[in-house]
């Protein structure tokens, strides 16, 4: 029977960081000459004044300090809000290709593997920058990787359903080595003028490397005892622009093109799912919330994790047992539990228990419950 096993994991953080304070304040300045161009309508009422953005809010509502951007400019020029990233030609690689290359290669170190030895690639994420040739194929091109590639898309829950069909690859011997990458570029799809969210977002790239532990030659290597997903459908998180835009005669600004949410409303309807899902998942395994040592959850929202832990463990957990890491790399949709995991997984014992949970979009849960080898 083959055992699947997270053998490596490999993270890329871009150069750029953005703090609360630079973010406020260039919405601000665009917010002051938006309400001083449209005075007028403001006055007449036909217009909404736009309100101003604070720091402060922002750590408090969401515990996020700062986040990464692939590309700084032009995410706080007032006179364009979003990041400025130039058309490459055919022959070269795509942007997401390159994070994702860039995060695999680190996984691939970490499992002590080489491409050779893989023979799936999947890009999970919330976006791919195109529809076709998938961005998994053209990244197991450069790394020459025999086999086949997909795309997958399951907003914050790609990375957790990507290891899950990994998962069922390996348990079926259908594959020897899964690389799952999450290249979430984020930035392009946050609407930097939406003082709700225009905080809420940031890049990275994740990388993991799936075999069976037959194989493995790792030096810190997890089993993953099982898988379990749930999808309910909201409208609650959207983001409607999409191929059909261009015959629809979609405004690609839109507000409703670009990320939109009912924050409260996932707020209070997401963390009880959440905490409903976990427990039934570590009980498929008799295993008692006290049996956990370390909870890696998605990373949207300080006060979600908080609470969550709170209805978990009845408790506050210290930083040791749920790291977070949105303080730094906020938002990063699918990505965040494998964030928390890449940063705080080597310091577990043999024997010691995981789990690995991710909820938002869709609404979509996805957890993996594993053990340290
Ligand atoms: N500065 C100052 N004040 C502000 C700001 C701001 N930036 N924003 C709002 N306020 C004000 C509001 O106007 C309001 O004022 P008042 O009380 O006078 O009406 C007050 O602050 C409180 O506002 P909210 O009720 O909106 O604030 P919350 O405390 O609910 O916090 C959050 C807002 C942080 C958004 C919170 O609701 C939250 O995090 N909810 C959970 C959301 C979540 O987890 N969503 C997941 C989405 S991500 C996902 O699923 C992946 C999608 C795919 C990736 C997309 C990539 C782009």
């Amino acid at each position: 029977m083959k055992n699947p096993i997270i053998s490596g994991i490999g993270l890329w953080t871009p150069k750029n960081s953005i703090t609360n304070e630079e973010l406020a304040t260039a919405y601000n300045a665009w917010a002051e000459a938006f309400n001083s161009k449209h005075s007028d309508e403001i006055e007449a009422g036909s217009i909404s004044k736009k309100p101003l953005s604070t720091a402060e809010f922002i750590e408090k509502a969401s515990g996020i300090k700062s986040r990464f951007a692939y590309c700084k400019d032009g995410i706080l020029d007032t006179s364009r809000m979003r990041p400025r990233l130039p058309a490459r030609a055919d022959s070269e690689l795509s942007v997401q290709a390159e994070i994702a290359l860039a995060a695999a290669r680190k996984a691939l170190i970490a499992a002590n593997k080489s491409a050779e030895q893989i023979d799936v690639v999947i890009v999970a994420c919330s976006y791919t920058q195109r529809a076709y040739p998938a961005i998994a194929i053209e990244v197991q091109h450069a790394l020459g990787i025999q086999g086949f590639g997909f795309d997958m898309q399951v907003a914050c829950s790609s990375a957790t359903f990507g290891l899950h069909r990994a998962y069922e690859m390996i348990k079926a011997g259908t594959a020897t080595g899964v690389l799952i990458i999450n290249p979430e570029l984020t930035s392009p799809q946050v609407n930097y003028c939406d003082r709700d969210s225009h905080f809420i977002f940031g890049d990275v790239a994740v990388a993991t490397v799936i075999e069976d532990s037959a194989t493995c030659q790792s030096e810190h290597s997890y089993e993953i005892l099982s898988t379990k997903a749930a999808t309910l459908f909201s409208n609650n998180i959207r983001s409607n622009f999409g191929y059909t835009a261009r015959v629809s005669d979609t405004d690609p600004f839109a507000l409703d093109a670009l990320f939109h949410q009912n924050g409260r409303k996932v707020f209070k309807e997401v963390c009880p799912m959440a905490t409903e899902h976990i427990l039934q998942h570590i009980d498929q395994h008799h295993l008692a919330v006290k049996n956990v040592q370390r909870w890696w959850l998605h990373q949207a929202n300080i006060n979600m994790n908080h609470l969550i832990i709170r209805k978990l463990l009845g408790r506050n957990a210290n930083k040791n047992e749920a790291p977070i890491v949105l303080d730094k790399y906020a938002n990063t949709a699918s990505a965040g539990s494998l964030i928390a995991f890449h940063q705080h997984h080597k310091d577990l014992s043999s024997g010691d228990h995981g789990l690995i949970c991710s909820f938002g979009a869709g609404y979509s849960i996805g957890s993996l419950v594993i053990k340290k080898r």
